[in-house]
């Protein structure tokens, strides 16, 4: 009994946490887990792995890779003939998934900078070309805007700690006014909060930093990181459960699971 995961670089935070979790509860199920990790940009690359899967007859695969709505859909009709779960999609992109709320985690995120009398929030989404950061961003977008707010400046990164240094540092350099960040993951958070210390300004007194993740680390940063909690845990448990007892006839219903604003001392 084998269960297959295709996925991105296990070096991230999130892919990581996901493959131990979706290893777990298979075991608990009595699969075994084939693992093919693949370069993130490629469409055809997962096209191949999900053809390995099959010439070794495992039709159960977890697709945690980011793709944008097109892309999944046509994965899913191409390969009707096993079941694919994607963790990596838009809420609204019709496939079989088991994905976080976009929106309400970075909603509160806006509304609790709003509340303490932020006006110039500078986004730093992790990379443009990941779905997830792009609904992020959205969500980030739409709820400023919703206060009469724009962004004091929008800076793409790669979901590593450098990233977020980098960006931080061009902020910098172009004389960007910002009184607080809204980081795309706890690594570029940790990034910026580096180039902050470096550049003499005090986080949370002169600038209020925000993740997304809740990684381990992050309540051990300096100071310890407010953020928005994904439950890695619950997503692989969820989407073992469902893709295990999923035929073409009976799918069970997909999954939204909540990510959460927790609050710790880097905002003020
Ligand atoms: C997303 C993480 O938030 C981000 O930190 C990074 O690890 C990324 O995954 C890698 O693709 S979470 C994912 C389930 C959308």
């Amino acid at each position: 009994l084998t269960l297959g995961l295709i996925t991105t670089s296990l070096a991230l935070h999130a892919p990581s946490q996901i493959a131990a979790s979706v290893k777990k509860h298979a075991r608990e199920a009595h699969y075994q887990v084939l693992i093919s990790m693949i370069d993130e940009h490629d469409p055809l690359a997962i096209q191949q792995s999900i053809n390995e899967f099959k010439s070794q007859f495992v039709d159960k695969i977890l697709i945690n890779v980011p793709l944008e709505t097109p892309v999944a859909q046509a994965l899913a009709a191409q390969n009707n003939d096993v079941m694919c779960l994607f963790l990596d999609v838009a809420p609204d992109s019709g496939v079989f998934h088991v994905i976080f709320d976009p929106a309400n985690g970075t909603q509160e995120s806006v509304k609790r900078l709003h509340e303490l009398g932020h006006h110039s929030v500078a986004l730093m989404p992790g990379p443009q070309h990941s779905i997830s950061a792009q609904l992020r961003l959205a969500s980030w977008v739409t709820s400023l805007a919703e206060l009469g707010l724009t962004p004091a400046a929008i800076i793409f990164g790669s979901w590593d700690a450098q990233s977020g240094y980098d960006d931080v540092r061009q902020l910098i350099e172009n004389k960007v006014e910002f009184s607080a960040i809204l980081a795309g993951n706890d690594q570029m958070a940790l990034g910026a909060l580096s180039a902050l210390n470096q550049a003499n300004i005090a986080v949370p007194a002169q600038v209020s930093v925000i993740g997304y993740d809740d990684s381990y680390e992050s309540a051990f940063f300096i100071p310890s990181l407010t953020t928005v909690r994904l439950d890695l845990d619950a997503q692989g448990k969820e989407a073992v459960a469902r893709v295990l007892v999923a035929t073409q006839e009976n799918r069970p219903a997909n999954c939204i699971l909540p990510a959460e604003f927790v609050l710790r001392d880097s905002i003020l």
